[in-house]
């Protein structure tokens, strides 16, 4: 990390010096070998990551959020958004916005847990409400703390998307925690993950998720858990045809940047990006609502059987070591009271 840093820095001096200079074909192509820095303060070009497909609700945030800094800058800032993965799973993602060879990109919240202690909390199970309560947490006191977090790994964050309930898909019926004794199930790289499901009785196996589809076909896991529309966007309904509604958690998404764009932006830019950042995100939140219904009749009309549970106590009841391990400092405590106290 050093060493790339040490690699960086050189080659945006190299830059500067080069800039100051009339440009000659020799260091345009020069310029053009050094992609991740090489770019004149008045046209940068940022890169993109989107674990989901471009049509996605998420995806078309993002586009958005690219269309609207662009219109906003004159192109001074061009962004593009690499979709469907293209530029890796989710944990080398994080890792490389760290270093700054991606610049943005939308992250679910949970494989931050074990670097961003406050995103345990979002992530924590029956915790909100419902929708609302989620959004009064995350774009107030939850997305503050949050945001703290993420700021001293390196990450900016600018909004929140919406994650959606997450529930229960497998191979087999669920209908009782009981039946959730020795599944394999897939989860997110997250600690909080793991224990949530050994809480169940379940074995977690953290997997990326461009891994669950062959992973589910070829009996690894039995299960994975997540949202009507990853479950049906993903084709996971067709090998796992059993989607329970446990709603066991609602973890928000975030919009970023990474620190090292951030600190190269005047205060300008920096209210243009938080802008349309905000805006994607309201269109995002619409996309979502439509999404989760759609998706919900997609699976159905192709078969699976949908299981809805009605009182979901057996499931919450078992949740107090995963509370325990996961809010016991006072700080995480503390949010999870004013969460819990949130009107
Ligand atoms: C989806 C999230 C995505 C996660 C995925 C997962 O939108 O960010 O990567 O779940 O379970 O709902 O890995």
């Amino acid at each position: 990390m050093k060493a790339l840093r040490a690699i960086r820095a050189k080659a945006a001096e190299a830059f500067r010096a080069r800039a100051g200079q009339a440009f000659c074909a020799g260091a345009l192509a020069a310029a053009a070998l050094l992609p991740w820095s090489a770019t004149p303060a008045t046209a940068q070009e940022w890169r993109g990551w989107n674990i989901h497909a471009a049509d996605y609700p998420n995806g078309q945030g993002l586009d958005r959020f690219g269309q609207l800094v662009m219109e906003r800058t004159n192109n001074r800032i061009r962004m593009r958004t690499y979709h469907s993965a293209q530029l890796g799973q989710q944990d080398e993602a994080i890792q490389q916005m760290r270093l700054g060879s991606i610049d943005f990109g939308n992250f679910n919240l949970s494989p931050f847990n074990n670097l961003a202690p406050s995103t345990n909390v979002v992530t924590l199970p029956f915790l909100f409400r419902n929708v609302a309560h989620s959004h009064a947490a995350i774009d107030g006191i939850a997305g503050e703390e949050i945001a703290k977090d993420l700021e001293a790994i390196g990450i900016i964050a600018l909004a929140w998307y919406d994650g959606g309930a997450r529930s229960v898909y497998s191979t087999r019926p669920i209908r009782t925690p009981a039946d959730m004794r020795g599944l394999k199930i897939r989860v997110q790289t997250s600690d909080l993950w793991i224990d949530l499901m050994r809480a169940l009785g379940a074995n977690a196996t953290p997997l990326p998720f461009g891994e669950v589809f062959t992973s589910l076909q070829s009996g690894v896991i039995d299960a994975a858990e997540n949202n009507f529309p990853s479950y049906e966007s993903t084709r996971h309904f067709e090998v796992a045809r059993y989607y329970t509604t446990t709603e066991h958690s609602n973890v928000p998404e975030v919009l970023a940047v990474s620190q090292q764009r951030w600190r190269r932006l005047n205060e300008q830019e920096r209210n243009i990006v938080r802008d349309a950042a905000r805006e994607s995100a309201t269109l995002q939140r619409r996309l979502w609502a439509e999404r989760e219904q759609v998706s919900r009749r997609r699976v159905e009309a192709a078969g699976v059987t949908v299981i809805e549970l009605t009182d979901r106590t057996p499931w919450s009841q078992l949740m107090e070591p995963v509370y325990a391990k996961y809010a016991a400092t006072p700080r995480l405590s503390g949010m999870v009271q004013a969460i819990r106290a949130l009107p």
